[in-house]
């Protein structure tokens, strides 16, 4: 076993290389070592697949992949402890509810394997999240039909998103409890999150607190301060008013 901080006396560089990506695993067993799954490879009859991930290229525009799980929010991290868990749907509804962490767990499950990207220009491949589908959540509560977008409200500081209901509501979209078979830790949003798979990583809410269906579009977090409404990775719609195209290297050419 490896222990941080002992030295490999006389290794090559080759050796040397092996032993920084175990050591690397070894701090963060959600690393990917090899190339990342492809749909085909799931061996998961029931999982839904997200479209994106059957793009020949999987990585938007001016996006990198990571091999890690990075964290990445805001402000603190939060610690919640699924007991003292609820999230409350609202809005644009027939019938508001409020679910504990035993309703949720008791509600019908689905498994999706999609990508995640962050705005910041990280790409995460693969993944498989396991939850309830929005669908699910929309159609307990009765969606009116005035109700056009979504607002995700988190308990990070009344951290918030804003977005479509048509991506809300994507069958790849869930609100998750599991990642790649696991619970969620804290850092990435125990007990509950948001998972949007056709947005930038923003709009998927860690530390969910509610939901609520709206009539007007009104910003959140990030969007209040010119990050975009909508986000769609493949069209780069990274701030307000990004047309597609604007960060490539030709762009204007
Ligand atoms: N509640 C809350 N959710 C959030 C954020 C946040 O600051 N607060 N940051 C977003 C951003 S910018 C990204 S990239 C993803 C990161 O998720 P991860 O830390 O699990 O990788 O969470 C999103 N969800
Ligand atoms: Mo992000």
């Amino acid at each position: 076993m490896l222990v941080p901080g002992t030295a490999i006396q006389d290794a090559g560089p080759v050796s040397l290389l092996t032993e920084k990506i175990a050591r690397r695993m070894l701090q963060d067993d959600k690393y990917q070592a090899g190339e990342p799954a492809l749909p085909e490879e799931i061996s998961d009859a029931e999982i839904i697949i997200s479209s994106d991930t059957r793009r020949e290229n999987r990585i938007p525009p001016n996006q990198v992949r990571t091999r890690k799980w990075p964290v990445l929010q805001a402000g603190v991290i939060p610690v919640i402890e699924p007991e003292s868990w609820s999230l409350e749907v609202t809005g644009l509804v027939e019938h508001p509810f409020q679910l504990n962490w035993a309703q949720f767990k008791e509600m019908s499950r689905v498994r999706v394997f999609s990508d995640f990207h962050c705005v910041t220009r990280w790409s995460r491949l693969g993944n498989v999240w396991e939850g309830v589908s929005t669908a699910e959540i929309a159609q307990r509560a009765g969606i009116r039909p005035e109700a056009k977008f979504v607002v995700a409200h988190a308990f990070d500081d009344s951290w918030s998103t804003n977005l479509p209901l048509e991506q809300f509501l994507s069958p790849d979209a869930l609100l998750v409890d599991l990642h790649d078979g696991e619970p969620l830790t804290a850092d990435h949003g125990a007990p509950v999150r948001l998972v949007v798979p056709l947005l930038y990583a923003w709009k998927s809410a860690k530390w969910l607190k509610g939901i609520e269906f709206v009539a007007e579009d009104k910003p959140g977090y990030w969007e209040r301060v010119g990050y975009h409404h909508h986000g769609d990775p493949w069209k780069e719609e990274r701030f307000e008013g990004d047309q597609p195209d604007s960060y490539s290297d030709n762009a204007g050419i």
